[in-house]
């Protein structure tokens, strides 16, 4: 008997679970963390995206930020943002769980979405903790305030801070109980994020992934791809990788 193929298992599942992760958002231009071209390879983590830092020089976190909310307001949603978008227009029960805070999965038009580290689109109050959405580019004042006074910052999860507690339940409860998880364009290095496949494993998920290179996750993967995503999601899903209702070539 053959194995059936991942498309006929996806088409198949109940429920299938996408995990992403900043290689995903790299061909719209946007940099990921980590190896060649990488933030972390210029910027030191623990100077820029942990609480210490914004307590030290929120300014200096906010230029950053700031930085990057401009660039990434010039890029546009790829391929592979594209296909996820699609996917889940074919898929009875789905949830994207994003790592990037980018929002381009949202533009892209994907809708049942967890977005496990935040967005820098949005920002939180110190004082009153009351989250707002905000699109300005470029912010007029840095570091930003609120209408209280108090320091604005970016709402998205630095190290050392948990993550949002309905984002991540949602995101363990997904991975419990899907029998089809794709996980693309993260090094699976950072946690919890990167326990998600492993739990979806042990629960007798298929898992698939697609990287530039072999990570942390591909001895686990039933599959693993190797390329950009861009070029791989949209192969591999085939009629999926394509909104519902519209035909291939449009
Ligand atoms: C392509 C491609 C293309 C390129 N196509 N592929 C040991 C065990 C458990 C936890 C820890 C531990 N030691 C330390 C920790 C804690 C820490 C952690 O995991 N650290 C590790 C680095 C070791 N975790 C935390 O601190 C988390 N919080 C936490 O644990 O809280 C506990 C707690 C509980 C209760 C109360 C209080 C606390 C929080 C983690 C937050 C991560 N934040 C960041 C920054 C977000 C904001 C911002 O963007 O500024 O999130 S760090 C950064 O890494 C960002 C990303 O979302 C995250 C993951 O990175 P990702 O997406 O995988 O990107 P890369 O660059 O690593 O990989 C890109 C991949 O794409 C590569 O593999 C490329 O090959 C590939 N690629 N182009 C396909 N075209």
């Amino acid at each position: 008997m053959t194995r059936p193929t991942f498309r006929e298992r996806v088409q198949e599942a109940d429920r299938v679970v996408v995990l992403t992760g900043a290689g995903v958002s790299a061909e719209s231009g946007v940099p990921t963390f980590r190896g060649a071209g990488g933030l972390w390879r210029r910027y030191r983590a623990e100077d820029l995206a942990t609480p210490e830092a914004f307590a030290r020089d929120p300014r200096l976190v906010w230029e950053w930020y700031a930085w990057r909310r401009e660039l990434i307001a010039a890029r546009r949603p790829n391929a592979a943002h594209d296909a996820i978008a699609a996917l889940e227009t074919h898929a009875r029960g789905f949830l994207l769980v994003t790592q990037n805070v980018d929002g381009l999965h949202r533009r892209a038009g994907s809708v049942r979405m967890v977005e496990l580290h935040g967005s820098l689109w949005r920002v939180r109050c110190l004082a009153e903790e009351v989250v707002t959405e905000n699109l300005e580019v470029p912010l007029p004042a840095l570091p930003p305030r609120c209408a209280c006074g108090a320091l604005l910052r970016p709402d998205v999860v630095w190290f050392g801070e948990a993550l949002p507690t309905e984002a991540i339940r949602q995101a363990f409860d997904a991975a419990e109980s899907c029998e089809v998880m794709l996980v693309a364009g993260t090094s699976a290095l950072v946690q919890p994020a990167a326990s998600l496949p492993m739990i979806a494993k042990a629960h007798g998920a298929y898992v698939v992934e697609v990287n530039l290179e072999p990570t942390a996750l591909s001895d686990l993967a039933d599959e693993s791809h190797h390329g950009k995503a861009g070029d791989v999601l949209p192969r591999l899903l085939g009629p999926l990788a394509h909104p519902r209702g519209l035909p291939p070539d449009l």
